[in-house]
């Protein structure tokens, strides 16, 4: 495996680190080894059907076909498969998974996630670099459950830079920079201190990006700061949270913004942003 270090900034390189990475934590098809036949016969026929009508509808030539076939090779190539399906599939397998929830229902991982951050007791300052640029952001929050009580649990915090670069997924980075795993004690208070980054562009020079200027779209997100938060018997929640005034809030590329993930950061005399979020987690179904 090749890591991100040995490249350039470039979409195949965090593409590729973010299908390795997948490949070790996701990668197998075990989870899914009891799926009844007919379930894949369905779940294959009715998409390729979908397919099929696109087709008929929109009378597709053969010079279309072929481009298809060239950007799925090239979407390959650039590892941006992760990127492709997190961006423009992934909102909607996220909205059917947690529309049961009473308690915070959260929105897409996306592709830049990495298990085994650091681990930080509950008031933490995120691994940063000395000099990291952007503007400091305090964030207070509690872990309940769904009926008031506390839970001792963790929030795992990861987020881009004041470049919006990701650590691990672009050169350059202390590996661990701006992602951490905070534990709440039993009465399931936080604190953390990092830095706010900046709304994000998904690379434009791979596949994606190709697809995105070729269809007329942007690439942009709003800036997030995203999390799982875990606590024992109760659903894990993955989220983002996002800023009010970011110009992308209402376009997100990934179709990932909900009003209930609005932060309202106050700012304070020294500059920095101080923020109030909670979570309340819906305990595991018997
Ligand atoms: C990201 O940082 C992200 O959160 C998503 C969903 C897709 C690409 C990059
Ligand atoms: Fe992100």
């Amino acid at each position: 495996m090749t890591t991100i270090d040995d490249s350039e900034l470039s979409a195949a390189a965090s593409g590729n680190a973010a299908s390795d990475r997948f490949a070790l934590d996701k990668g197998g098809f075990d989870s899914v080894k009891n799926t009844p036949v007919e379930r894949v016969d369905m779940l294959a026929r009715e998409v390729l059907t979908a397919v099929h009508e696109t087709i008929r509808k929109h009378q597709v030539t053969y010079p279309e076909y072929n481009a298809l076939k060239a950007w799925l090779i090239k979407l390959g190539h650039d590892g941006e498969w992760p990127l492709f399906l997190d961006v423009w599939v992934e909102h909607a397998l996220e909205e059917v998974t947690t529309a049961h929830r009473k308690g915070n229902k959260g929105t897409i991982e996306g592709p830049y996630y990495v298990p085994n951050a650091p681990e930080l007791g509950p008031d933490a300052t995120m691994p940063m670099r000395e000099d990291e640029r952007g503007d400091r952001l305090v964030w207070d929050g509690t872990i309940t459950s769904l009926d008031g009580s506390p839970l001792a649990g963790k929030v795992e915090v990861w987020h881009a830079d004041d470049d919006g670069l990701y650590s691990q997924y672009a050169p350059g980075l202390p590996v661990w920079n701006l992602r951490g795993t905070v534990s709440t004690g039993p009465d399931g208070k936080f604190k953390i201190s990092t830095i706010r980054p900046q709304p994000y562009m998904i690379p434009t020079d791979g596949a994606c990006g190709q697809l995105i200027a070729a269809a007329g779209w942007h690439a942009w997100r709003p800036a997030h700061v995203h999390f799982k938060v875990s606590a024992p018997g109760h659903e894990l929640v993955t989220g983002q949270l996002y800023f009010p005034g970011d110009p992308h809030n209402a376009d997100d590329v990934a179709c990932a913004v909900k009003p209930e993930l609005m932060l309202d950061p106050k700012p304070q005399p020294d500059g920095s942003y101080m923020v109030i979020y909670d979570f309340v987690l819906d305990p595991v179904r018997g």
